[in-house]
């Protein structure tokens, strides 16, 4: 048995019991080494996407490299309210249903792009203003989220609504003069049509944090206190020649607030640099737990809008790029999380939930037995970089088996803990003590449950000790 088969049975051994045991699935945090984008994605438990523009469906150049490298789809321009409301109340769902169907017979999924954006509006809505035009754009939001219900992973619901620049502020266009209210009003439509779909909002220069990022964060702060149904936010990356060195810390800020992130038109500026800035993306994609998955904006270079940029993964004669290889080796080496439930929805927390607001036991634990065979052991191993790491912790239970551990950790000076999956943490900095989540604090002798953390600052030497009750 070859060392791939290993792991896909590995895979398919812990996503089967994860499944039977009913609970989120958490994979192995073993490097894999997939072949294809859409394989190495769905091994980390993320999807690997791709902008189609209709007419290439029926280039086969293109449609062979859709289907083997990308298990996500979304319509580069057919789900737009131009196309599918050229007459106000006169829909037509020719192109988006196409690629629906194109999807459903590939096996991929479909982001929905865009129910309600500034650019691409059909000229009677361009012409329109005030309350006229509200209940135009909610009739629009509502009729398209129902006609594609059940069949859209995460739908982009408002698109580019802030302003660039220093500014932070909403953008100014005709959807924005109908009141302030109007992206919540569109989240709400979004959801009561389709509650089955992620509800996000998605924006481009927002590729580190500055005060359009910033803008856009704490509006969706804002959501979140107050109910507002938002489930992602999609991160366009239309990139150039360098990585922001805060671009995963800015993704990581927006998965503290209880929301997924998504890379969604990645395309990056063709030169010496680009292998680099794709794997960049692409790792801090997989560093941060809630980021669900990349969507490149096209696929080959000459099906991007970017034309001359040569922005994308393959050449036009369908050959890969260095890029290509960059992203697919930083996928492979990425660490394997699925905390985030597949079903949205506010009331849903996700695993990665900001830590607990309880303070540590101030109390000291009843003295244990000491640790032995009947205990449980922990390992751990690192993923670091510049300023940050993720640590995959494995418990494993000693010869009575667990009904419960607690995993400690002290962490160097000037670290933190900043979000953590499969455990509840208590603490951040210092000594930081992990506690099992209700389905993975029973183990039988020599089982094995995994949880993660990732943390700011160096991770370096960090030595887990484990305790079972
Ligand atoms: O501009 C790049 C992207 C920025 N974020 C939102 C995305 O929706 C946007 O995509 C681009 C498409 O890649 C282009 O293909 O959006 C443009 C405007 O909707 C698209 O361009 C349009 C042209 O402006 C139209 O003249 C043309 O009819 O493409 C249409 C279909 O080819």
């Amino acid at each position: 048995m070859n060392h791939k088969r290993v792991l896909r049975l590995a895979v398919t051994v812990a996503a089967t019991g994860a499944l039977a045991a009913g609970m989120t699935m958490t994979l192995t945090s073993t490097a894999s080494a997939g072949t294809t984008l859409k394989a190495s994605a769905a091994e980390k438990g993320r999807y690997f996407g791709a902008a189609v523009a209709g007419q290439k469906l029926s280039d086969n150049t293109y449609v062979t490299i859709l289907n083997r490298e990308f298990n996500s789809v979304v319509a580069e321009n057919d789900m737009k309210w131009d196309a599918t409301e050229p007459q106000q109340g006169r829909f037509n769902y020719t192109g988006g249903d196409r690629l629906v169907a194109h999807a459903q017979a590939n096996g991929q999924s479909v982001r929905g792009h865009a129910l309600l954006w500034y650019q691409q509006q059909p000229g009677w809505a361009q012409s329109m203003s005030g309350s006229a035009l509200r209940s135009a754009m909610m009739n629009h939001v509502t009729q398209v989220a129902t006609h594609f219900k059940g069949k859209i992973y995460a739908w982009d619901v408002v698109n580019e609504a802030f302003a660039d620049g220093n500014s932070g502020a909403r953008r100014d266009s005709n959807l924005q003069r109908t009141g302030n209210d109007w992206i919540e009003a569109a989240f709400r439509a979004a959801r009561a049509a389709d509650p089955g779909a992620k509800l996000c909002y998605n924006d481009y220069n927002t590729d580190g944090i500055n005060a359009k990022s910033t803008g856009i964060y704490n509006m969706v702060r804002d959501f979140k206190s107050r109910g507002v149904p938002i489930d992602c936010v999609g991160f366009q990356s239309h990139l150039g020649t360098s990585l922001s060195s805060d671009y995963q810390a800015n993704l990581q800020r927006f998965a503290d607030l209880g929301v997924d992130v998504q890379i969604t038109e990645l395309d990056v500026m063709s030169g010496g640099n680009q292998a680099n800035v794709f794997a960049g993306v692409t790792r801090a994609c997989m560093n941060v737990s809630r980021c669900t998955g990349i969507t490149t904006w096209g696929v080959r270079d000459c099906d991007s809008w970017r034309g001359s940029d040569n922005a994308l993964l393959f050449e036009c004669s369908g050959n890969k790029k260095a890029a290509y290889t960059s992203v697919l080796n930083a996928l492979n080496a990425g660490p394997a999380i699925t905390p985030s439930p597949t079903t949205p929805g506010p009331t849903t927390p996700g695993p990665t939930t900001p830590p607990p607001t309880t303070p540590p036991p101030t109390t000291p634990p009843p003295t244990t037995p000491p640790p032995g065979p009947e205990g449980c052991t922990a390992s751990v191993s690192l993923n670091s970089w510049t300023g940050g790491f993720v640590a995959s912790v494995k418990v494993t239970a000693g010869s009575a088996g667990t009904n419960g551990w607690n995993v400690s950790v002290t962490l160097p000076g000037g670290a933190s803990v900043t979000n953590t999956w499969s455990a509840t943490a208590s603490g951040s900095t210092g000594t930081v003590r992990f506690a099992n989540v209700n389905y993975n604090g029973q183990l039988a002798a020599g089982q094995v449950a995994e949880f993660g953390f990732q943390g700011t600052g160096s991770g370096a030497g960090i030595t887990p000790t484990c305790t079972a009750s």
